[in-house]
């Protein structure tokens, strides 16, 4: 029998075709696939950030289990769509325009989708519009990464024009150089420093 802790010790190593394996072979002696999730692969990733805060492992650690993680992902997304798992709500992601760093987004659209969030991920050098587009397509929640100085300007654009397009679409932004005064000043709805809290205020903005 898989033990959850099996699957949390290869993921945190890194090993993505082992976690893929072991994610298989619990799904075959039927242990419930929201349990894998947060048990065997969330509660990983959030021992991985916790490990990346701290300084204790670097961004090279944090992608190879990363990719771990997608690897299970990979195996119990299917069954979570059939199983109707209800989506707790829909975020589009992106790095806005001028800024090609997709690293921090890359990890905070995967805690969304371990969450159980409906994730869309607009990609890297994302104008304003995309945001807006995003917004009329269904997102209830748009993230904005920037990672550096002179990008993180776009995001007061951004919430902007969803303004004047009279969108309900609450703003997170996030990224190193982005400080939550900065996310008061734009007048965006909310701001996370990690992966991890963004999903707790994504989740309560939604309350
Ligand atoms: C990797 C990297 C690159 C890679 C990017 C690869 C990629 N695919 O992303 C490459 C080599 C391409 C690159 C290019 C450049 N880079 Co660079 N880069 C970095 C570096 C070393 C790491 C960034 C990173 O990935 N961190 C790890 C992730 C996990 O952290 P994070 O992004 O901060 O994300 C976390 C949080 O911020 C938050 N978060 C992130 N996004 C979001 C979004 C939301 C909604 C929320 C809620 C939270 C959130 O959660 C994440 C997870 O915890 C940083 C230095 C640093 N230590 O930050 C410089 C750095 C960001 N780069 C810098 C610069 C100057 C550049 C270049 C201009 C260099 C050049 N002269 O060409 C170009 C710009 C290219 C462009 N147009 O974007 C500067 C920025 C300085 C500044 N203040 O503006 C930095 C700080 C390096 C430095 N000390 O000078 N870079």
């Amino acid at each position: 029998m898989v033990s959850m802790s099996a699957i949390s010790e290869a993921l945190q190593k890194g090993k993505a075709d082992e976690v893929k394996n072991l994610v298989k072979q619990a799904v075959e002696a039927k242990v419930d696939v929201k349990k894998i999730l947060e048990e065997g692969l969330i509660s990983a990733m959030d021992v991985i950030g916790g490990r990346f805060k701290r300084n204790e492992i670097y961004i090279p650690e944090v992608l190879i289990a990363a990719r771990a993680m997608h690897a299970g992902m990979s195996v119990l997304e299917p069954l979570l769509v059939a199983a109707g798992v209800k989506m707790i709500g829909k975020l589009a992601i992106g790095t806005v325009k001028g800024d090609l760093h997709d690293i921090g987004k890359n990890l905070v659209a995967m805690m969304y989708k371990g969450a159980g969030f409906d994730v869309v991920d607009l990609g890297v050098d994302v104008a304003s519009d995309k945001f807006v587009q995003a917004s009329d397509d269904g997102a209830q929640l748009l993230g904005l990464s920037a990672l550096l100085t002179t990008t993180m300007v776009q995001m007061k654009g951004v919430v902007e024009s969803l303004k004047e397009k009279g969108s309900k679409a609450k703003v997170i932004v996030g990224g190193a150089p982005v400080t939550q005064n900065y996310a008061d000043e734009i007048g965006a709805a909310g701001y996370a420093a990690d992966a991890a809290s963004a999903v707790e205020i994504g989740k309560s903005l939604l309350k």
